[in-house]
């Protein structure tokens, strides 16, 4: 346990003993902690998170977007009925009434309500999973439809602006001297092969073709718990990335990681592929989750989101290896590339079978 974890506990409003904090080390961004407390024989479990202000520049407005999100997603789920201890996030204030503290050192820390009896899926292991948390994401979105976009902080400029990923991945390449940049020659290239793919999405905004929702923008597996009884989606976590943003955004990240039939770090690229019948189920469970919300055009353009976000998230892995792994948590010297070849890939092996996601997407519009 680290040293000063009981001081940064301490300035939470949380009574009771502290038992353990133990790491978890699954996420690729923030330090996160589960810590059980005891207090009269019973057992209470937080999430501890140590925000990452190198990706998170800006903690107030960051968490001023999380607690007006979850509380206006928690008057939601219980007018439906839900149970809003469990369907969405419950942050615990400070004692003085801010959401998240410091410490000595000047990194920001924030806490919410463990959920128990959840896991949270690395690979989806059945299509049935999958469709439900499809299901979820949608269901986010159409929850969330009726929050004003516009008072959301942007709490990272430009996340999924691929036309500017493209401009910072250009950055890495130039400002990359040592032999990384040689090393990576073949994926660069690759990259550079597709750059005017890169504006596709981020025109169609502009040109106010696509509409702008309030979005999750980081809808990996990973990112929501499911009962471990019932299979049923339970909470969707991870919201630091909740912004004004596309619907073909949460579509493609979901299925660059979910669909794909390898972890998003295997190195052998024969095993790297997307799975029809995992694209197919979680189309089918998005665009029902989103309850007739999603227009025509953002439905002929899911095969697209998925495409362009492979091809972004591949760029943007690539881009940190060349600048010496800043942003993602890496486990070893060549782990960003190979987080980068297995999402190229993943961009071929949609690039030549397009048609048939194409194909499968109409059967739910
Ligand atoms: P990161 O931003 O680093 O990805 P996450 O917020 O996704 O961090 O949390 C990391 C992991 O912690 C999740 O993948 C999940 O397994 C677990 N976790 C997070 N919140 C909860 C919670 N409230 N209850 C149970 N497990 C959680
Ligand atoms: C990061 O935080 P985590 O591990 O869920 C990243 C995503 C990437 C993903 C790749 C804030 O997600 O954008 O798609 O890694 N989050 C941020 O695995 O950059
Ligand atoms: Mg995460």
């Amino acid at each position: 346990m680290r040293p000063d974890i009981e001081n940064i506990i301490s300035q939470f409003r949380i009574s009771g003993e502290l038992v353990s904090c133990k790491e978890c080390r699954t996420g690729h961004i923030n330090s996160t902690f589960f810590v059980t407390f005891r207090e009269g024989g019973a057992e209470s479990k937080y999430v501890l998170q140590k925000i990452n202000t190198y990706v998170f520049k800006n903690p107030e407005q960051l968490m001023s977007n999380i607690v007006g999100v979850t509380g206006y997603l928690r008057r939601v789920i219980a007018k439906e009925g839900g149970d809003p201890e469990r369907g969405t996030l419950n942050f615990i204030a400070c004692h003085n009434g801010q959401y998240f503290c410091r410490d000595h050192d000047g990194g920001c820390w924030r806490m919410y309500k463990y959920i128990d009896n959840v896991v949270s899926y690395q690979l989806a292991e059945s299509t049935d999973l999958f469709r439900e948390v499809g299901f979820a994401f949608g269901d986010f979105q159409r929850k969330l439809a009726g929050y004003d976009a516009r008072s959301l902080y942007e709490t990272i400029p430009d996340f999924h602006n691929t036309k500017k990923r493209y401009s910072d991945f250009e950055r890495a390449v130039a400002g990359c001297a040592g032999e990384r940049r040689e090393i990576a020659a073949y994926e660069i290239d690759f990259v550079r092969q597709r750059r005017e793919k890169c504006s596709v999405i981020v025109d169609e905004i502009a040109a106010g073709r696509l509409p702008v929702r309030v979005t999750h923008n980081d809808t990996k597996l990973n990112n929501i718990l499911i009962d471990k009884d019932t299979g049923r989606a339970v909470c969707i976590i991870d919201l630091d990335t909740v912004m004004p943003g596309s619907a073909l955004y949460d579509f493609g990240d979901a299925i660059r990681f979910g669909a794909s039939s390898a972890l998003e770090d295997e190195a052998d690229l024969d095993k790297v592929y997307f799975r029809s019948d995992m694209y197919e189920a979680f189309a089918e469970g998005f665009i029902r989750g989103a309850g007739g919300a999603l227009t025509r055009h953002e439905i002929s353009l899911l095969p697209t989101g998925a495409y362009i976000i492979t091809l972004e998230t591949g760029m943007r892995f690539l881009a940190d290896y060349l600048e010496g792994d800043v942003y993602f948590r890496t486990e070893h010297e060549d782990h960003n590339l190979i987080r980068a070849r297995n999402q190229l890939k993943l961009v071929y092996d949609i690039e030549t079978r397009f048609g048939e996601f194409v194909r499968i997407t109409e059967r739910f519009a």
